[in-house]
């Protein structure tokens, strides 16, 4: 697992949360406590190969219920084809979301004094931050200074977070954006900061979706935890539940979301010296009604054998491989998820057709 320390960009921070498990202390009493970086922690690039895709995938496959990890989707191929779906018609919930961003931003930033920081989880681009970032002051003293003095955003995906940086040291100078290469699953110390300044986590997309119920509680959990208890927390999640909208935007007819799911192999050949035949396989999706979410498979069309980091890896006729969730929350149960985790919920925004909301937690 080779990483280039020379290639580290110079104001991101690049852990490897891997090797230091259980890394993170907190403290809750008294003024919140952002712990300080370890930077003694050893580095690798989280998106290296470097054995860790066979790993992840072997683990998958070899379980008596196939499954692959969604977090594999996010290659660069992959990254584009998730780009060429939040285009499609079918698929609402980007424009939905961004659209009530658009219209909400001011009322959120309303919310925060000047000075504040911003931390993204899972920020692959700005687009949804920088309305956000882009509000000013509309009161007081500080009339028109930026709202956000800091941005945090956390990623996997090294290259565009690099991307995302420079672009906003040229578009938001005044703007200090240090990136975190880290997979915000894991506890993530964030950078020191003046522990003055508010400061807002921001979970976009839906992608609370993706995790299992418990995992998402969890997630929010540490995030509350790494946070601060005066923080803020702005989630944006998918409430659409009706499978007539949702199987065309999760099984689209131009067949963009299949090919995003058939990357896993493609992904798989290159990467973990496998031999799928990619249109051995065809794409499902399914609305799971009991579990309120939707599942993408790849379902295996023949009986076959494929090889997998040296292992035989065998399909029956029909077998599916589960390789996505994407939970789909009523309001009641996100409320009691957020209380779970330590949020509680002080203003909420939703689109007029009710499929997208934007939840402000305290
Ligand atoms: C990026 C996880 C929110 O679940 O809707 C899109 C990914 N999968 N089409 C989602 C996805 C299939 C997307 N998230």
């Amino acid at each position: 697992m080779a990483y280039d320390e020379a290639a580290r960009p110079d104001t991101s921070v690049v852990l490897n949360v891997r090797a230091a498990p259980g890394h993170a202390t907190y403290e809750h009493e008294g003024a919140p406590r952002i712990e300080a970086l370890n930077l003694a922690v050893a580095a690798t690039a989280p998106h290296d190969p470097g054995g860790s895709v066979a790993e992840a995938a072997l683990q998958g496959l070899l379980a008596a219920s196939k499954t692959l990890p969604p977090a594999l989707f996010y290659d660069e191929e992959g990254c584009r084809l998730f780009y060429e779906i939040t285009r499609l018609p079918e698929y609402y919930l980007t424009r939905t979301e961004f659209r009530l961003l658009q219209s909400t931003a001011p009322e959120v930033a309303a919310e925060l004094p000047p000075g504040a920081t911003l931390v993204e989880y899972g920020a692959s681009d700005e687009t949804k931050a920088e309305t956000l970032l882009r509000q000013t002051v509309r009161s007081g003293s500080a009339t028109g200074k930026p709202v956000f003095r800091t941005y945090i955003p956390i990623d996997v995906a090294e290259p565009e977070l690099r991307a995302m940086r420079d672009r906003l040291a040229q578009r938001r100078p005044e703007l200090t954006v240090t990136p975190v290469t880290a997979d915000f699953l894991r506890p993530i110390p964030l950078p020191e900061r003046d522990s003055d300044s508010a400061i807002m986590g921001f979970f976009p997309g839906s992608t609370i979706g993706n995790l299992e119920p418990e995992a998402a509680v969890a997630f929010l959990h540490r995030a509350r935890l790494s946070l601060g208890w005066g923080a803020r927390f702005l989630l944006g999640f998918d409430t659409c539940r009706d499978p007539e909208r949702l199987v065309p935007a999760y099984d689209d007819p131009a067949g963009v979301t299949a090919a995003f799911n058939r990357n896993l192999l493609v992904r798989l050949n290159r990467e973990a010296g496998a031999t799928f035949d990619p249109e051995a396989f065809a794409h499902r999706a399914v609305w799971n009604p009991i579990e309120s979410r939707i599942e993408m498979h790849l379902v295996s069309r023949e009986a076959q054998t494929v090889i997998v980091a040296g292992q035989p890896v065998r399909f029956a006729r029909d077998e599916t491989i589960h390789t996505e969730n994407s939970y789909k929350y009523a309001q009641p149960r996100m409320r009691e998820m957020a209380a779970a985790a330590g949020w509680s919920l002080t203003k909420k925004w939703s689109d007029s057709n009710d499929l997208f909301a934007l939840w402000l937690l305290d």
